[in-house]
């Protein structure tokens, strides 16, 4: 327990928003056999870019985009020294580990978003995306891989989005069809990736980057404007 404590604290000084545990134990497809912990790492997006990107991408959004990403790598890496230090070993992908799955459409070979679950983070919403109490979806996600016990977190198994289809009304391409997920639920069975993706690329390349982003489901999710409203006042 306190080793777990001292591991959040440590983190948090390091600029995660949220700190998660999972017990990946029974997970077939982890990505490293010998790891059955997860740390999942959240840091949450400067709520003054959120705003601007109701609809759709802007440049300075990308910038937060990469700006997170290498905070989000750079915890990484600090917790793998930290786990190191205690005597145990540890690995992690990166916050936009791309290794796609042989054959399955932009799948990589672990989600982040099962490791926030399992640890108890947040839930998947109607976008596919997670949901967190305290920042909505407007947060990305890292995960370390480790042998280190740890006081893991109480699995959240399906959601909390009840009646509100707020990220499908505003989804330009109407990818997400409203259905609530639980862990029986797939992917294809919550949205069409394929619009999702093309709209996407549509969105970024019309202002020029080169990381497919979009956002607007993030921005209409009324726990992303709950941080918002909290942060920007
Ligand atoms: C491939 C990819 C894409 C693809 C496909 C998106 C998708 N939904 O799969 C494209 C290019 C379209 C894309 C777009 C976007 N992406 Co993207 N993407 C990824 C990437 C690299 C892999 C995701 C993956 O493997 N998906 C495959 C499917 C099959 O898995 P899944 O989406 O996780 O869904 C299922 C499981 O998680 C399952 N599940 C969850 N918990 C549990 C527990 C158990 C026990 C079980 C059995 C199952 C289960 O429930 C889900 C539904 O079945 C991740 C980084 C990573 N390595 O995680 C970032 C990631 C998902 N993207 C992210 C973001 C923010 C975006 C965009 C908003 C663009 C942007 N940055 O502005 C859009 C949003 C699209 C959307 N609504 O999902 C963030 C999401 C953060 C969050 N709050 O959820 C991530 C995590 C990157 C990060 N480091 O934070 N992305």
């Amino acid at each position: 327990m306190y080793r777990s404590d001292m591991l959040k604290k440590k983190l948090i000084a390091n600029g995660a928003s949220l700190v998660g545990f999972a017990d990946l134990g029974s997970m077939d497809d982890r990505p490293f056999n010998n790891y059955p912990f997860a740390i999942s790492i959240a840091v949450a997006l400067d709520p003054e870019i959120v705003l601007q990107i109701a609809e759709g991408p802007t440049v300075q959004y990308c910038g937060e985009y990469e700006r997170v990403n290498l905070v989000l790598n750079k915890i990484a890496d600090y917790t793998v020294e930290l786990i190191h230090s205690l005597g145990y070993t540890a690995s992690t992908l990166s916050a936009t580990d791309r290794k796609y799955v042989e054959g399955a459409f932009l799948t990589s070979i672990f989600s982040h978003k099962k490791a926030a679950t399992i640890s108890g983070l947040g839930w998947i919403g109607k976008n596919d995306l997670l949901i967190t109490k305290e920042f909505g979806s407007a947060v990305r996600f890292n995960t370390v891989f480790t042998n280190m016990p740890l006081f893991t977190g109480k699995p959240i198994q399906r959601s909390f989005c009840g009646n509100c289809h707020a990220c499908a009304k505003a989804c330009p391409a109407n990818a997400p069809f409203g259905v609530l997920w639980n862990t029986g639920i797939s992917r294809e069975e919550l949205l069409d990736i394929h619009t999702c993706y093309s709209q996407a690329k549509e969105l970024s390349e019309e202002i020029g980057v080169e990381p497919i982003i979009c956002g607007i489901c993030i921005a209409a999710c009324p726990w992303t404007k709950k941080y918002i409203k909290t942060a920007c006042n």
